[in-house]
């Protein structure tokens, strides 16, 4: 891990990804994604909120006049960094093969115009919309999906490695696994609510968790391989584990083993190259033939990542609950203000920043997303102003809390909202709103909201 970039000034960014933003899904060559399919074809938010949404036009941020008006509410918000996603088949229609240059050409005149806006581009190459065709060839469950994958990488490093210096390999792969394809395939096959998961699909989706986590070593070490000087991580979904009962033996097992399955198995990969084997048998213990081979660890052991990409939203409550995936049940407390990601628990994110400083080496660490939405109660237009108290809490509460880890020696390098406009929030479409800026999704007008004020007065005030 190299630890360069340490007299950089702090990132104070915001966060975005290809399909939730970009629209243009036919345009110039793009290919399609596994998303493009969900949405038009197996229309899965129909059977999440009874709509059918898709990413087809989102924000419209392929337009580049549109690019440019968001880059200039960016520029006026005073941010730094602004972290967005390459769309793969945009690049590969086919995901291998055949470079799409209009592709190519579109980002990079958006990272050129980000950097004479004096923003820094924070690339993340994989953030869900896998290659439609090679998804259907079993996505992250073939082995070749490393090969896809670290040739797709090798593309991205050869035509933006001269500009842009933080990469982002993955997002989220548990959540992209064992959250979003369990329910596309749920929804598909109508046998069970898109929600209701079991320790069967958990044990099938390990070894597609194990391939994308080669995958990242495999994007590490062509980063390495073409002697790049940013540095290149992964954005991972960070989840600090309470059991409901913190008196009851079962929930406190419960929080453990699931701490070990979203976080310890990605973190220890990562950053300390190594595969849990506690981890490999609870998840073994309903797929025999999960196991990790020798050649597989030798891979993982050599291509630790420079920064740990934390994307936090809220810590889950666990108990023991029979009928539930691995035996247990996780989600909000019951009894308190969510937002759609969960609780408002900065301190739960204050103790995850002093865990990766204690139990991890302290690598650099930017918190690549962290945001909230509470709905129309926290939506109130007014004229042309739209409050979001419970937001602007949110965000106020929340950088508090990664300051203070900062100022006790965590080596935080950065703080992206999620997210700067509102979006297409995967399974929920359009019913979420994330952003600090309303987008009316009809005519694509944005509206700043109060918490956009606030981080724009946040920022800088900063010293
Ligand atoms: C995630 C994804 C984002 C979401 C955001 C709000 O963390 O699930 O990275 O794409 O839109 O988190 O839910």
């Amino acid at each position: 891990m190299n630890h360069q970039n340490t007299t950089r000034p702090f990132l104070w960014g915001a966060a975005s990804a290809a399909y939730q933003v970009e629209g243009g899904w036919r345009a110039d060559g793009r290919g399609l994604s596994k998303w493009d399919v969900f949405t038009n074809g197996e229309r899965i938010t129909e059977k999440v909120v009874g709509a059918h949404h898709t990413g087809n036009v989102a924000i419209n941020t392929y337009d580049p006049v549109q690019y440019r008006n968001d880059i200039a509410l960016m520029r006026d918000l005073g941010l730094n960094a602004y972290r967005f996603s390459l769309s793969w088949p945009r690049i590969l229609p086919d995901g291998t093969g055949a470079v799409n240059t209009a592709g190519l050409d579109y980002y990079r005149r958006f990272v050129d115009d980000l950097l004479a806006a004096g923003i820094a581009p924070i690339a993340t190459l994989y953030h869900w919309d896998f290659p439609a065709g090679l998804f259907d060839r079993g996505g992250w469950h073939n082995r070749d999906s490393i090969d896809w994958f670290r040739d797709y990488a090798a593309v991205v490093f050869e035509a933006l490695g001269d500009r842009v210096d933080t990469f982002v390999t993955l997002n989220e792969p548990f959540i992209d696994l064992f959250l979003m394809d369990l329910i596309a395939e749920n929804a598909r096959s109508g046998e069970r609510e898109p929600f209701a998961f079991t320790s069967e699909q958990y044990g099938r989706q390990a070894p597609g968790m194990h391939n994308l986590l080669l995958a990242n070593a495999a994007a590490v070490g062509e980063f390495r391989r073409q002697g790049l000087s940013g540095m290149v991580g992964i954005a991972l979904p960070l989840y600090p584990m309470i059991p409901i009962d913190g008196e009851d033996a079962g929930d406190i097992a419960a929080a453990a083993q699931l701490d070990g399955v979203i976080n310890r198995w990605p973190l220890d990969a990562v950053l300390k190259g190594t595969v849990p084997d506690d981890v490999v048998a609870t998840l073994g213990a309903h797929n025999p033939a999960f196991a990790i081979p020798e050649a597989d660890r030798a891979l993982i052991a050599a291509n630790s990542v420079d920064f740990i990409g934390v994307n936090y939203y809220a810590p889950m409550f666990v108990e023991t609950d029979e009928s539930g995936p691995l035996g247990m049940a996780a989600g909000a407390n019951p009894d308190e203000v969510k937002a759609f990601n969960g609780p408002v628990r900065p301190e739960a994110l204050h103790g995850l920043l002093l865990r990766l400083r204690d139990d991890y080496g302290n690598p650099p660490v930017i918190i690549t997303e962290n945001g909230a939405g509470f709905g129309d109660i926290d939506e109130v237009h007014d004229g042309d102003a739209i409050h979001d108290p419970l937001r602007t809490d949110y965000l106020r509460r929340h950088i508090d809390a990664v300051l203070k880890a900062k100022a006790e020696g965590a080596d935080v390098r950065g703080y992206l909202v999620w997210s700067l406009f509102d979006n297409f929030e995967w399974i929920q479409g359009y019913t979420r709103r994330f952003g600090m800026v309303h987008v009316d999704f009809e005519t694509q007008t944005r509206t700043p909201k109060d918490s956009y004020a606030f981080y724009r007065d946040l920022i800088a005030a900063q010293p």
